[in-house]
């Protein structure tokens, strides 16, 4: 735990030996955790998309320090795109395993081999490093839970809901334990997108396998699992947040974009009202 330490206390430069080992402690962490992790309090702040802006992480790093009562659920896409997405991603490791019961990280639609590849994170890493290393955050990514639940209360995964899926323990039957979503569900889970009307779901422009779930989709989702409101990220919003659905859900963005948004984390609040708290 002196690695996991020396992370959070500002060391961004790691040998690949320490790489193994926190990847390694990481995947331990995870290996046995179901594809949904069962949450015991509606105290909850969700963080977005951080996509290698380090500068949010270390900002969430403070919220976590702040607020000591809340548990802190990151919603995946760690790496890719920005400028620190190595030291992106061993900190919000270090930061559930210096919390492992009140710090959650799930896995987004980058957290897959195909997507790290195309989108920087590949090159980064090999380039830095080696293709082995880059096999350590890759299976990293196959044991990250992929939604967290609260009966009678929250859901939260990164995209949203997917078709033909009517109760948790369907996502619990799938297999997560791949490099890339082979499993559709699991891969319109983090892929998926919300739409403001009514309908069940429409193809999306993202992918020939993502779709955009409409309201009714959404309505009976979260009646079939019991659940009041949901939290995702995937999506850039200028605000830093978005809700949809008669504010029964809620996306949250937590990196700049570059200069497009106003990053930032969304903490539940009591009847289910929001508090949206700024990165920067
Ligand atoms: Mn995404």
């Amino acid at each position: 735990m002196e690695l996991v330490r020396s992370i959070l206390e500002g060391k961004t430069k790691l040998a690949k030996d320490e790489i193994w080992n926190l990847s390694g402690m990481l995947q331990d962490h995870y290996r046995a955790s179901p594809n949904v992790i069962d949450i015991a309090t509606d105290n909850v702040i969700f963080v977005g998309d951080l996509h290698g802006e380090l500068q949010c992480t270390r900002a969430v790093q403070q919220y976590i320090k702040k607020y000591n009562k809340h548990h802190f659920v990151f919603l995946g896409d760690y790496a890719d795109r920005g400028p620190e997405q190595i030291e992106t991603f061993n900190l919000v490791m270090a930061l559930t395993l210096a919390n492992p019961k009140r710090v959650i990280m799930l896995r987004g639609n980058h957290e897959s081999d195909d997507i790290a590849v195309k989108y920087g994170f590949y090159n980064i890493v090999t380039k830095t490093y080696s293709f082995d290393v880059f096999k350590h955050y890759s299976r990293v990514f196959e044991v990250l839970p992929i939604a967290v639940y609260k009966h009678a209360s929250l859901f939260a995964c990164h995209g949203g809901v997917p078709e033909d899926i009517s109760s948790i323990a369907e996502i619990q039957g799938r297999n997560r334990r791949h490099p890339n979503f082979l499993d559709d569900v699991l891969f319109q889970r983090v892929w998926n997108d919300p739409k403001e009307n009514d309908f069940m779901f429409r193809p999306n422009s993202r992918s020939s396998r993502a779709r955009f779930f409409g309201k009714s989709a959404f309505t009976k989702f979260m009646k079939n699992i019991n659940a009041h409101v949901m939290f995702r990220a995937h999506e850039v919003f200028p605000q830093g947040y978005q809700t949809f659905f008669d504010n029964k859900l809620v996306s949250v963005f937590s990196a700049t974009a570059g200069t497009k948004v106003q990053p930032k984390v969304v903490r539940l609040c009591k009847d289910y009202t929001i508090d949206p708290l700024d990165l920067i």
